[in-house]
């Protein structure tokens, strides 16, 4: 069997609004337009995913939040409806979706092996979180390929960052040996925002773009900052400082997200390709792809 390989890694914010102005026939809330810089950035991802090809998509979800430990889904096929807890006006979801459950054991059995608290999670009844659901979606709308989906640990705040990315680099190996292993090619998403500070009211009509930009020009500023690291191909550097934005961009990469992803990337030292940068309700998003076909 031929070794397995990381294809491509993503970071592939999931903000609702994406999904929302998409207006697929699955989500029930139906959009005008809105947020068209993001949404182009991903039809640019999906046109150069179709380059290449894969067999999973694995996704780690900074809303399937799991304080005992990096859980995994474990059970081959989910239905349901998904409701966003804090936009229910904007996402409701009906999902129907398939896992690649031996490749999520494989992962689970070599983290565990690692030293990381894992659990294989086979309630067939969950409800799979709209962190995961917008950024495959937004990746692969036709949900033609089967996931991994991994939970995101608390560590960043029960302990502390440094903490959380020294379980992440573990996490991040484990997920690449597991795929070496498969024989399998594998999409990763990191979903994620970068600033993550949210306005706290929505215009009448939430998709009118006259109100939206980022937050503040701090957020603004740290947000550049990384995505320089990223098209400089200095990953290795961006790591280093993501305690520091983390804490003062108030960033979702407390999820661990990206330190995974870039640690089962082995630090990238290429250049990203950044297919595009905007603001959702004031928060900070970037979608960006390290290829390694
Ligand atoms: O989960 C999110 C997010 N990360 C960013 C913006 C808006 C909503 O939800
Ligand atoms: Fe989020």
């Amino acid at each position: 069997m031929a070794k397995g390989k990381i294809v491509a890694g993503v970071l592939a914010p999931h903000p609702p609004h994406l999904v929302y102005a998409e207006n697929p026939p699955q989500n029930e809330p139906k959009a005008e337009c809105g947020w068209e810089t993001l949404r182009w950035a991903y039809e640019r991802l999906r046109s150069s995913l179709a380059r290449i090809e894969y067999d999973v998509i694995i996704v780690q979800s900074a809303h399937w939040r799991t304080n005992s430990g990096t859980h995994f889904l474990g059970v081959p096929h989910f239905k349901g409806l998904s409701v966003d807890p804090v936009f229910p006006n904007l996402f409701r979801y009906t999902y129907d979706l398939k896992v690649d459950v031996p490749l999520a054991e494989a992962i689970c059995q070599k983290a565990e092996a690692a030293g990381l608290a894992t659990e294989m999670m086979r309630n067939k009844d969950y409800r799979i979180d709209y962190g995961a659901i917008v950024s495959c979606h937004m990746t692969n709308p036709s949900w033609d390929t089967p996931i991994v989906g991994i939970s995101s640990v608390g560590s960043a705040r029960y302990f502390n960052m440094d903490v959380l990315q020294a379980q992440m680099f573990k996490l991040g190996q484990a997920t690449r040996e597991a795929v070496e292993a498969s024989g399998k090619r594998a999409v990763l998403l990191s979903s994620n925002s970068l600033s993550h500070r949210h306005f706290t009211k929505e215009p009448a009509l939430v998709e009118d773009m006259s109100f939206e930009h980022i937050n503040n020009h701090n957020q603004y500023l740290w947000d550049m900052k990384m995505i320089d690291l990223m098209k400089r191909g200095k990953s290795r550097e961006m790591i280093d400082i993501l305690t520091d934005f983390t804490e003062q961009a108030s960033a979702e990469t407390d999820s661990g997200a990206l330190s995974w992803m870039m640690s089962a990337m082995n630090f990238p030292d290429y250049p990203a390709e950044v297919h595009g940068y905007g603001t959702v309700i004031g928060t900070g998003n970037a979608i960006v792809e390290w290829s390694q076909a």
